[in-house]
């Protein structure tokens, strides 16, 4: 890679399985540095891509709009009783509707980066 500029801003995405290696792909063929982190949704505790990237402010844009043309989200109506918490009763016996794919994305300030 060739030496880029400090990144100033951390854009952090929560991409389904699927999607991953579009995105991972599509980040790299444009530049953008970029790590992939396997991790699971907390509600649905199924399987998702966590995957950052360091870049400056005015790459931030090109960085979404490349995430909003690969991660398309959809409903899917999930069984109450495949639900880990399915216990606690918050939820009626009926299947309850999700998004999945799509994207969670924060964008945060990098305070200090260094190359150690
Ligand atoms: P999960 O926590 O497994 O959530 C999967 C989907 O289930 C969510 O899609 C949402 O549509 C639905 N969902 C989540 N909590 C719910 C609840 N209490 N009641 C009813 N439906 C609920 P997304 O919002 O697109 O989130 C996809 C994944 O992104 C999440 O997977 C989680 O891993 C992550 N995520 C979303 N928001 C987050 C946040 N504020 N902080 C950290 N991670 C987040």
């Amino acid at each position: 890679m060739t030496e880029r500029a400090d990144p100033t801003k951390l854009v952090m995405m929560i991409v389904s399985d699927t999607d991953a290696d579009d995105l991972m792909g599509a980040l790299v063929e444009h530049g953008y540095p970029v790590t992939k982190i396997g991790s699971t949704g907390g509600f649905l505790r199924r399987g998702n891509v966590t995957v950052f990237s360091g870049v400056n402010e005015s790459e931030v844009d090109k960085v979404l709009e490349l995430v909003t043309e690969i991660c398309h989200a959809r409903k899917e109506f999930v069984p109450v009783q495949t639900l880990p918490f399915i216990g606690d009763g918050s939820f009626s016996a009926e299947p309850i509707e999700v998004r999945v794919g799509g994207a969670i994305v924060f964008v945060l300030d990098v305070d200090r980066f260094q190359r150690i």
